[in-house]
């Protein structure tokens, strides 16, 4: 079976995929009769994945003892990410609330860090940003823990906590994340059984509760795109709703799910083609986003609609923060690269994509201060 990384979107757009080595000579002849040019980004993914491994500091077992100790230029273990959101809570408890909002499937608890900075203010806006629901994605939580200690201890950035409430979740499918480090590093699903015994896990990105189901998913246990059996079926996505909803309907201005690769800005609608009713606000604030993240190291970030961008891919978080949340400015974020590495970005790469991700969230948050009609709630789509 071919594993797509980055799958087929229109005639003429190239596409990366995974393929066994026994089918590799068979694939290339017929790829050149049928005219299809190629070339191999990654000869052995095995040999990449091993030798990341290898190249895995022989200090990880030290416990940092603060946040600045913690080493941000390296992927870290679920354990390790836990005692992070630990130190955080503790080393900056004045501003800092760590809520636990559920379980995994497996059990493992699922944190969100809630930053309030004084003067507390209803007419603050609220950012909310989560990672890895999709869990070989390692880059959206990396950058994440760098992108909140700059904001937290470098005071260029201490304008960020000042002027917005952030909610941040750094892991949604931990159980994922763990099998990525433990088995199979390229798992993506959650780890539910799900109904077939045939194959487990369901795509967390197409289980949530907007257009659960339709176009761009997939009704078979067995693939990557799979939708699960009920919409919100998967306790991450069930708790992860509950929680975005608990904050109140209209409450959130802005919302980014993290993922990679691509680098792509990415706003709704992903289930239909049709434009959302703040199209174009969504719009220009992609492109603000594009140019500050352009500016920190030259990267391109294509930024549009997702359906128009990428492809028709329904039952995704963003949707569902966007229809049902009503968050009006809420974009998906894939980050880097464009397909020399993939989901195997080199750890050298995580501070440099953090630095630019930071500057396309520092835009989003001069563009919710500088457009708050009516500071006290969600006036946007008004
Ligand atoms: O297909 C996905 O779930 C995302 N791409 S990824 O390569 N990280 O898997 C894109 C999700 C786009 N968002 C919406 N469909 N709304
Ligand atoms: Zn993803």
């Amino acid at each position: 079976m071919i594993d797509f990384w980055k799958e087929p979107i229109a005639p003429g757009l190239p596409v990366d995929f995974m393929v066994k080595p026994e089918i590799m000579e068979e694939l290339q002849t017929a790829m050149e009769e049928g005219g299809l040019s190629f070339t191999v980004a990654i000869p052995n993914v095995q040999t990449l994945i091993d030798e990341q491994k290898r190249n895995l500091p022989k200090h990880r077992r030290v416990i940092p003892q603060s946040v600045l100790e913690f080493d941000y230029s390296v992927y870290h273990t679920a354990d390790e990410v836990y005692q992070w959101i630990d130190l955080v809570a503790e080393e900056f408890s004045d501003i800092t609330t760590k809520h636990q909002f559920g379980i995994t499937y497996e059990g493992r608890p699922l944190y969100v860090l809630e930053f309030k900075t004084e003067p507390a203010s209803s007419t603050k806006p609220i950012i909310f940003i989560d990672a890895l629901i999709h869990c070989r994605e390692w880059i959206s939580m990396a950058s994440l823990l760098f992108i909140f200690k700059e904001m937290l201890t470098n005071p260029a950035y201490e304008h960020m906590m000042q002027q917005a409430d952030w909610y941040f979740v750094p892991m949604i499918n931990v159980d994922g994340y763990v099998e990525t480090w433990n088995g199979d590093r390229l798992w993506r699903k959650t780890m539910s059984t799900g109904p077939s015994s045939l194959c487990g896990g369901t795509d967390a990105n197409r289980n949530w509760d907007a257009g659960w189901s339709g176009p761009g998913a997939s009704s078979f246990p067995c693939m990557y795109t799979y939708y699960g059996p009920t919409a919100a079926s998967e306790s991450e996505v069930r708790h992860l709703s509950n929680f975005v909803l608990s904050l109140g309907v209209g409450e959130i201005d802005a919302y980014i799910s993290t993922h990679s690769y691509s680098q792509l800005i990415l706003y709704p609608y992903g289930y239909t083609t049709e434009a959302p009713a703040d199209d174009s606000i969504l719009n220009i604030t992609g492109k603000i986003m594009h140019d500050a993240i352009y500016d920190v190291h030259q990267q391109y970030y294509t930024w549009g609609s997702t359906s128009t961008v990428l492809y028709v891919a329904s039952g995704a978080t963003t949707d569902w923060t966007y229809d049902v949340a009503n968050v009006p400015l809420t974009y998906t974020y894939e980050l880097r690269d464009t397909g020399r590495y993939g989901f195997l970005l080199p750890a050298d790469q995580i501070i440099p994509n953090g630095e630019e991700f930071l500057a396309g969230i520092e835009a989003l948050k001069n563009y919710v201060i500088n457009n708050q009609e009516n500071p006290s709630g969600n006036s946007m789509t008004d």
